[in-house]
């Protein structure tokens, strides 16, 4: 028998590329939220696969960011930072549309830790000719000696396999680091919270999905059932009517959407109760940071 494999590989990129898309498409399993809003994901986490020769625990980043910003995008920042440290490879993602000023800021950053960098580059499938990607493809590998380039579609999982391939070859020869059917490091509570932050960053413009945090305060099994009870916290009064919406509409919506994907996630039955609370100005205040979670990574 060969040997087995394992390692770390961490997903780097601007806010929106598709890094969490493209995490759910490599271990075939939705662990990481997504949106068409930049800044969808706040927290490192784990996205882990194995095959019978390997074991790919990928990491998936917030969007790295200007860092200005309040206290939340600090620590999104951070956390994508962290994420550089004790891993085998990296995969940077940028899209089809070519590189911009903010890819660049990332991969200086990546440039400056010594690992294999692989170069995703996702969205293929919104070229019209396959052919328009030799000049960007030319432009990549002048930039920075990238380990590989891989051009890939998230979307519809267009060339992902040939990503894993690539991938492979730098995962260390090791036992397994996690049981072979984990899927993540984050717990069913954790996941139930983002599914509703997701369907808030779907149905809401501006500023209300940044304004918002989730906060589980009951996950229990009763009888075959999986009872969720969750608080969505905003910044302002006035947010809340926006988030309830008209006898409640909006809010159903949220949680109609939120309840199918924690059934088709968990298995099973779910039970979700949703309402609104206020917190003024959480996303600046250290205290409630804790409180909801955004801390230690
Ligand atoms: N057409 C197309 N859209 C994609 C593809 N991959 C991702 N998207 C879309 O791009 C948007 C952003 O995807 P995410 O996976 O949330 O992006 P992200 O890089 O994780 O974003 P942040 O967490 O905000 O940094 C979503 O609307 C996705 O459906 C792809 O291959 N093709
Ligand atoms: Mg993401």
């Amino acid at each position: 028998m060969t040997e087995f494999h394992s390692g770390l590989v961490t997903i780097v990129g601007r806010p929106n590329v598709g890094k969490s898309t493209l995490l759910n498409r490599l271990i075939g399993a939705k662990v990481s939220i997504t949106s068409p809003r930049a800044q969808t994901t706040r927290h490192r986490l784990l996205g882990i696969k194995t095959t019978d020769a390997a074991q790919f625990v990928y990491v998936d980043t917030p969007g790295l960011h200007t860092a200005k910003g309040n206290r939340l995008g600090q620590y999104m920042n951070r956390a994508a930072r962290a994420s550089l440290e004790g891993v085998d490879a990296v995969l940077l993602v940028i899209t089809a549309t070519g590189w911009t000023e903010a890819d660049d800021t990332v991969l200086q950053l990546v440039a400056g830790h010594p690992l294999p960098v692989v170069l995703v580059i996702n969205m293929v499938d919104l070229l019209k000719e396959r052919t328009a990607l030799l000049p960007l493809i030319e432009a990549s590998a002048k930039k920075f000696a990238f380990a590989e380039i891989v051009p890939v579609s998230a979307r519809n999982g267009d060339n992902v396999d040939a990503l894993e391939r690539a991938v492979e070859k730098y995962l260390p020869a090791q036992p397994p680091i996690y049981p072979e059917d984990q899927l993540t490091d984050r717990s069913e509570r954790f996941l139930a919270a983002e599914f509703v932050r997701e369907q808030v960053f779907r149905l809401f413009a501006q500023e209300v999905p940044y304004a918002v945090a989730v906060q589980v305060e009951k996950f229990q099994r009763e009888k075959g059932v999986l009872h969720v009870a969750a608080a969505i916290w905003v910044e302002k009064e006035g947010q809340k009517p926006i988030l309830i919406g008209k006898g409640g509409e909006r809010i159903k919506e949220i949680g109609t959407r939120a309840r199918q994907a924690m059934q088709k996630a968990f298995g099973g039955k779910v039970h979700l109760e949703l309402w609104v609370k206020v917190r003024e100005h959480w996303s600046d205040d250290a205290r409630a940071l804790q409180t909801l979670g955004y801390e230690g990574d």
